[in-house]
């Protein structure tokens, strides 16, 4: 059942997106590192970032359905939210990071401007998800042998739809989130459902749930062919991007001012295969010392860690170095790619260490 025709469609975030916690790009905001809190390990609802391509869909969601549909399902169905309810409710902490994150550093590194917003590092968030597993979604309509591509879309604008393997989508941590945080989710994240694609690149995981097709035969989209796609300029058919890469930050402002004297400085390392297993840190191009991680630290999603400095007047560059349990390492830097996606490098942090005038 199509339902679109009666969504409102909105243009740029529904929640307040202050310039104390947001940087904002178009009609996507990216949440300022400096602002995150070192005791919070989830990403607070109202910090998480937001990337929406076309419009923001408001949807009623007792009037909303989800189309389940296509040649590989036994029979075609449309389901409603207290059928999503009525299926076991799974929950998951989980990354979410836009392909584009860090996309900024290509110009830093090659001079040239990648195509996209230029986020800094913040086009990423950890949250908690809940609903049913995408797997059991899929079983309401009955998944027939030939299934190889699952195909959700969402009822914005631009109907976007990212193709995923069957497997991935079987994958135990693949969800239909009806939760963030313990909430339901937001407009701005996908209300009344989205997946969560975990470890995979964020675009998978479609906001406002309107259809998923289940297809016998690879499908092309836009989001899979032209965009979302590892473009080297060579020429060649560029493959589309699926996992996300281990990085790094730390939760300090660009630039970071401090004072002079001992420092306690907090980061986040993540991996979209499984757990952090170390972080090391260089100051001003010094050796590398390990960093002290701080619990939990949960599987794709991402672990805090924390160096302690003796910051001297004058300006600075940390350097943070994340590697995962499969042994996973950052790169110095990434290759260039025309879109910008996937930017792991070694980022070299300026800190400037001033005396701060006395407030007195
Ligand atoms: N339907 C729909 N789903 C979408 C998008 C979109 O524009 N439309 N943007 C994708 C991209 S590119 C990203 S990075 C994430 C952003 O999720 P968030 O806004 O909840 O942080 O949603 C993904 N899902
Ligand atoms: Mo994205």
């Amino acid at each position: 059942m199509d339902t679109s025709d009666r969504i409102e469609q909105m243009v740029g975030p529904r929640k307040p997106v202050p310039s104390d916690r947001y940087q904002e790009h178009g009609q996507n905001a990216e949440m300022l590192w400096g602002s995150v809190e070192a005791r919070d390990y989830l990403t607070p609802t109202d910090s998480f970032f937001v990337r929406s391509q076309s419009t923001t869909p408001v949807i009623d969601a007792e009037r909303w359905q989800v189309a389940i549909d296509g040649p590989a399902v036994n029979r075609e169905i449309a389901i409603s939210y207290p059928d999503l309810l009525s299926l076991p409710q799974v929950e998951y902490v989980r990354a979410l990071e836009c392909a584009g994150n860090g996309r900024r550093f290509f110009e830093s590194t090659y001079g040239l401007e990648a195509e996209g917003n230029q986020w800094g590092l913040g086009a990423v968030g950890v949250a908690r998800w809940s609903g049913p597993r995408l797997r059991d979604v899929l079983e309401l309509a009955g998944v027939g042998p030939g299934a190889q591509f699952v195909v959700p879309e969402g009822l914005d604008a631009d109907r976007v739809r990212r193709p995923m393997p069957l497997s991935k989508a079987l994958e135990e941590d693949t969800l239909v989130a009806l939760t963030m945080n313990g909430e339901p989710l937001r407009v701005d994240h996908g209300f009344p459902a989205r997946v969560i694609v975990s470890g995979w690149a964020a675009v998978a995981s479609i906001k406002w749930l309107g259809r998923i097709t289940v297809t016998t035969e690879p499908v092309w989209t836009r989001w899979n062919t032209e965009l979302y796609v590892m473009d080297d300029d060579t020429g060649t058919t560029p493959d589309p991007i699926e996992e996300q890469v281990v990085k790094s930050t730390l939760e300090l402002a660009w630039e970071a001012n401090l004072s002079p004297g001992p420092q306690t400085i907090g980061g986040r390392a993540w991996s979209p295969h499984g757990c952090v297993a170390h972080v090391d840190y260089s100051i001003d191009d010094g050796p590398w010392r390990r960093a002290q991680m701080v619990e939990p630290n949960f599987k794709r999603a991402w672990v805090r860690f924390r160096l302690k400095w003796n910051a001297t007047p004058g300006a600075h560059t940390i350097r943070t170095r994340a590697v995962d349990d499969s042994g996973n390492t950052q790169p110095e830097d990434v290759a260039w790619n025309r879109h910008g996606y996937l930017y792991a490098g070694v980022i070299a942090h300026p800190v400037s260490v001033t005396v701060q005038p006395d407030p007195g």
